[in-house]
């Protein structure tokens, strides 16, 4: 069973970027929606008392019946709820354990935040940009639907949501313009807290 905590800050919190109306759909429908389908799926089964992050890392032991619902809204849940924790306007990425590995990683965070912006932009169809650690290296993954790195066993950092639902009332067509204006309203202190939790 995964409790859906209510969204930690106002639906018009996050504006110009993104507008109230995508973050009510997103949330109320969207995320909901997902939590509603993973919890109605793993009921009665012994999945239900562990933690998602554990359920996605064993997709290959659940029952077939259950396996795909698990999988799009289990991984839902978990790209969504990292994804709307991680945004805040007005934090910059400072000197940290996190910038210090990004330049090790990527050579610069310019480097770094070209080829973020690359593979968010030019994934074909619905999917996320994730920024993950693999074996104390940073890599930047696309994923397809709503697949997440806890399925590879990899440990996601920050994720990037680029469906056409996380945009399309605001942008329309223009997924680029949606890609540049998130990268403005990254809480770099979250993502810095996950990558120094994820090394301990
Ligand atoms: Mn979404």
């Amino acid at each position: 069973m995964y409790k859906l905590e209510p969204l930690s800050y106002s639906y018009d919190a996050l504006e110009p970027v993104i507008c109230s109306e995508i973050m009510q759909l997103h949330y109320d429908k969207h995320l909901n929606g997902y939590a509603t389908n993973y919890n109605n799926a793993i009921k009665d089964t012994k999945w239900d008392n562990m933690d998602l992050k554990d359920v996605l890392a064993n997709l290959d032991q659940l029952d077939n019946n259950i396996k795909n619902t698990v999988r799009n809204n289990g991984g839902g849940v978990a790209n969504h709820v990292s994804f709307f924790a991680s945004l805040k306007p007005g934090v910059e990425l400072k000197d940290s354990p996190l910038k210090e590995q990004i330049i090790k990683d990527f050579g610069s965070v310019e480097n770094f935040l070209e080829e973020f912006k690359q593979k968010a932009t030019t994934l074909f169809g619905s999917g996320w940009a994730w920024l993950v650690l693999d074996n104390n290296k940073l890599a930047i993954k696309q994923y397809h639907n709503q697949d997440n790195p806890y399925m590879d066993n990899l440990i996601p950092l920050l994720g990037i949501d680029v469906w056409e639902h996380a945009y399309y009332i605001q942008y329309k067509n223009v997924r680029a313009d949606y890609v540049n204006n998130i990268f403005t309203i990254i809480d770099w202190d979250v993502v810095n807290n996950r990558f120094e939790e994820a090394c301990k």
